[in-house]
């Protein structure tokens, strides 16, 4: 098995992208969406072979339902497993480190580093609402920050995974905002200001990017199959390829260059729980 940071495998495979645009209670009955693999498998909780994969959960204070929810999913579900894989948006947005005080944030924390202690491992890659998570909050909760992209290998599959946004290409207003914001030295003068400057800035910048959405297409905001096949075809066609941010969870097959490859798209937590499950019978796609 091989882990993101077990360079050996991950390096030698990883290509040069720059030309690329690039209640607590256990779940009464999961329901299984998808399965990918032919082999029989039954839905079934978490195990030691297990890979957990979950995004979009857009933490906040202000939505306790899911908080719940989620503080459920690490004490039951994700005590089981192997690891577990956040792939971005874990939070509403994160306005830099030094919030980490905040008592919501302890509060997630706190939940990370149980669950950490048990021997669960944990990885954390940014989303385009977080991506000011930084060292501190990770060595506090206990969590390895991924590169996005991140090539895995589960099972002996080759899994690409990313936040996904990097591949709605077609969104040119947002490449452009994504640009400035990732840029290093942007990030530098924006963390100099205080940290309530700061969420006022992103309180605006939130009710200024509603109001765009609201003039795009569906398709537009879609990840853009060019954008996709080209990343599938620099990661040597990994069997599978694992994001969020466009919520619209789902299973899709591709053929690419004589490859059959999976790209699973995770499910957001707005009204309801859900994580894709890999094991060595393949991956399932559970609503909470
Ligand atoms: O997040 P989601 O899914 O709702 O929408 C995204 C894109 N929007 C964003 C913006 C974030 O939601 C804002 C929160 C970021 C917090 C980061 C903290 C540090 C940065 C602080 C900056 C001050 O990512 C949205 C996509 C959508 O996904 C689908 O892919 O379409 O993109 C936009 O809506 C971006 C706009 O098209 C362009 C924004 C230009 C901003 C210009 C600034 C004007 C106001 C300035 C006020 C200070
Ligand atoms: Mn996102």
């Amino acid at each position: 098995m091989v882990q993101p940071r077990d360079k050996s495998e991950a390096d030698s495979l990883k290509p040069d992208l720059s030309h690329l645009g690039l209640s607590h209670a256990e779940p009464s009955q999961p329901k299984l969406q998808l399965t990918d693999f032919s082999s029989p498998s039954l839905p079934k909780t978490a195990s030691s072979d297990t890979y957990l994969f979950i995004s979009d959960l857009h933490l906040c204070a202000s939505r306790p339902h899911i908080t719940i929810a989620f503080l459920d999913f690490l004490e039951t579900t994700a005590l089981k497993a192997k690891a577990l894989y956040i792939l971005g948006d874990l939070f509403e947005y994160w306005a830099g480190d030094d919030d980490i005080d905040d008592a919501f944030h302890q509060q997630i924390i706190l939940a990370f580093k149980t669950l950490a202690n048990t021997g669960v491992q944990l990885f954390l890659m940014h989303g385009n609402r977080d991506f000011l998570i930084s060292q501190r909050f990770c060595t506090a909760a206990k969590i390895t920050l991924l590169n996005d992209p991140t090539l895995v290998v589960l099972h002996g599959k080759k899994a690409l995974l990313c936040h996904g946004d990097d591949l709605c290409t077609d969104d040119t207003a947002y490449q452009n905002f994504r640009l400035q914001v990732r840029d290093k030295n942007w990030q530098k003068e924006f963390l100099s200001q205080s940290l309530e400057t700061r969420k006022k800035q992103i309180v605006s910048i939130r009710t200024h990017s509603e109001q765009e959405k609201s003039q795009k297409s569906a398709q537009i905001m879609d990840v853009n199959s060019d954008a996709v096949n080209a990343l599938l075809q620099a990661y040597h066609y990994p069997e599978l390829l694992i994001h969020g941010h466009t919520h619209r969870p789902n299973q899709h097959q591709i053929q690419l260059d004589g490859h059959d490859m999976t790209r699973w798209v995770l499910g957001d937590w707005y009204e309801q729980g859900s994580y894709l499950s890999c094991d060595q019978y393949g991956c399932q796609d559970i609503r909470l």
